[in-house]
């Protein structure tokens, strides 16, 4: 058996996030303590105007958990994680937004459940979870009805992002279908580990607000974008 010294990768896809990055870091290096040299965190920036990837490795030059990975080529959310996912050393792995729109006291719950399941997910949509935005969260919770009975997943959020796998289950999972696109990439993340009989938990996640910087999602656009995925994805079962 693979004799594997990291137990906890934290994979930190980030884009624009100078002022929220290194408070994140310093919260999850904190909450995570307890694992001592067996947790990393990695810090996947595409290579951010606004300094982010210089201002990680000033604040935590002495800090060997901490890596940061740099993307010149191939930019974007999925590619990011992808990238990060594949460098990363953990029995388990788990990625999340780094505006605290995913609280960091939730790794702590997501670390010890992934011991009892393949994939981990963070939801708004059952008892527990939300978000601030009210108006949003409605939103986001009638869409995922559409997309539950649209692509059949039976999770009840299948935008949140926030997700632990373990590595054995990460290796079966065809990459070159999953990680592309932006938020798509996690509804055909969570349709392929259905798909493959994959022990799938979630836990209940409530969003934090972000304290600092801009969001990167347009959002007509980018619902659009995945309305047609979504689409794609049916017609393509339809077929099968
Ligand atoms: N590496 C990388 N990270 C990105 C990119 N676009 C967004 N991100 C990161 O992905 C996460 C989610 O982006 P947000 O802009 O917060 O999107 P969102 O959470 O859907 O939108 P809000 O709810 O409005 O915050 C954040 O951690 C971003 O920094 C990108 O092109 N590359
Ligand atoms: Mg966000």
């Amino acid at each position: 058996m693979e004799l594997l010294l990291t137990d906890l990768s934290i994979v930190l896809p980030c884009y624009n996030e100078k002022d929220n990055i290194v408070p994140l870091v310093r919260d999850l290096l904190s909450q995570m303590d307890f694992l001592g040299g067996r947790l990393e965190i990695l810090v996947v920036d595409d290579n951010s105007p606004d300094g982010t990837a210089q201002t990680v490795r000033h604040s935590f030059a002495d800090e060997g958990r901490v890596k940061t990975i740099v993307r010149t080529a191939n930019r974007g959310l999925a590619f990011s994680i992808r990238e990060g996912l594949e460098r990363a050393c953990g029995r388990i792995l788990l990625v999340m937004d780094t505006d605290f729109n995913h609280p960091p006291s939730t790794v702590p719950v997501l670390f010890h459940v992934a011991e009892y399941a393949d994939l981990v997910v963070g939801s708004r949509f059952i008892f527990g979870g939300g978000m601030p935005d009210r108006t949003r969260y409605y939103l986001s919770y009638l869409y995922n009805i559409f997309m539950r009975l649209a692509l059949g997943t039976r999770i009840d959020d299948n935008l949140s992002g926030l997700f632990a796998i373990r590595r054995e289950a990460l290796q079966r999972l065809p990459f070159e279908q999953i990680f592309w696109g932006y938020g798509d990439y996690f509804f055909r993340l969570l349709l392929l580990a259905q798909r493959m009989s994959m022990r799938v938990i979630q836990i209940p996640v409530m969003y934090g607000l972000r304290p600092a910087g801009e969001a990167k999602t347009r959002f007509l656009s980018i619902f659009s974008g995945y309305t047609r995925e979504v689409l794609r994805l049916v017609w393509r079962r339809l077929q099968e």
